[in-house]
């Protein structure tokens, strides 16, 4: 509905910045090679690529850099490499093309949320984790960047900002996210969640009232009349490690594989998507290819499935 002609666009931002372990980075290039883009296609969808971290070589920045501003780690890589994203996700939204970004650690969504803000300031988020992302840059334990982009994109703390994220907007506003999925989430983020009065459904809402009730609250909540335009981003940690195993920070107890399909098929039902990122699939933590396989798979479906193959 939101889109005159079935154009999308793939950004692929290999990076992995936002956390401490590598591989993450290979994730859009698995996705690929697993044929994500033919199975877009399959659905009638023109493709086009975009590859805004081209050329930059973060990893190695990473590893030779190892910067702490504060509490945050290698904030000068993720600031610069989420800016760069936030750009080529918002050229990509003003044609009037459905963006899906294909990560790279979760810190990535700082650019990617911003971006589709700028096309579509009322946008509607669906955040689909285990984790709620939310601590502050003052607040975080890990210090990893990967568990904050929420807080920076609902400008929180803006004081204790290293530099490189002044670009960031943060205009998001509380009431214009919900989560589904949580299960690990820090003490101090669920202090923030009530504060906010943020919706989030955790494994516990899902299991009480059951997938399809989660994602119609979760719809009204964050795009109440059914009207506007709403965006998922998607980290695999959501789903169970038994059908994602190959992933930074595994939680067990998470969604069916089913049920993790659902959400997205329910949004591409709705006609309001508007942009979906991926996030998370790190192929070098897999203990055997099966692994990676069953990993990667997933992030396709998760792809096609948002963007209408299983309606019929
Ligand atoms: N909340 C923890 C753990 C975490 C967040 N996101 C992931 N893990 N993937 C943190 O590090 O902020
Ligand atoms: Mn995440
Ligand atoms: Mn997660």
């Amino acid at each position: 509905r939101y889109f005159k002609k079935k154009q999308a666009t793939v950004v692929l931002a290999p990076f992995s910045g936002g956390q401490g372990k590598s591989g993450v980075e290979d994730g859009p290039k698995y996705l690929m090679r697993q044929g994500l883009k033919e199975g877009i296609e399959t659905e009638g969808w023109e493709v086009e690529i975009s590859e805004p971290l081209e050329g930059c070589d973060y990893e190695k920045r990473k590893l030779s850099e190892a910067e702490v501003i504060g509490k945050a780690r290698n904030p000068t890589i993720v600031g610069e490499a989420t800016e760069k994203i936030y750009k080529a996700v918002h050229e990509a939204a003003a044609k009037e093309t459905m963006v899906v970004t294909l990560g790279g650690d979760h810190s990535i969504a700082i650019g990617t949320v911003s971006g589709v803000m700028e096309q579509y300031p009322d946008v509607g988020v669906i955040w689909v984790d285990a984790h709620a992302d939310i601590n502050t840059v003052d607040c975080t334990e890990s210090g990893n960047l990967h568990g904050c982009p929420v807080s920076f994109l609902l400008n929180m703390k803006r004081d204790c900002w290293p530099s490189p994220f002044n670009w960031v907007p943060g205009k998001l506003r509380p009431e214009k996210i919900a989560y589904i999925g949580l299960r690990d989430v820090d003490t101090e983020e669920k202090a923030i969640l009530r504060n906010l009065g943020i919706t989030a459904f955790s494994m516990y809402h899902v299991d009480r009232y059951g997938i399809n009730k989660v994602i119609e609250m979760a719809l009204e909540a964050v795009n109440p009349g059914g009207k506007g335009p709403v965006m998922v981003s998607y980290d695999v940690d959501a789903i169970d490690p038994m059908y994602v195993p190959a992933t930074g920070t595994p939680v067990r107890g998470g969604l069916t594989l089913r049920e993790g399909l659902f959400i997205v098929e329910r949004i591409a039902e709705t006609g309001n998507l508007v942009a979906l990122d991926i996030v998370e699939c790190n192929p070098d933590l897999a203990a055997h290819e099966l692994h990676v396989v069953d990993t990667v798979q997933t992030g396709c479906s998760i792809a096609r499935c948002a963007l209408g193959e299983t309606l019929l």
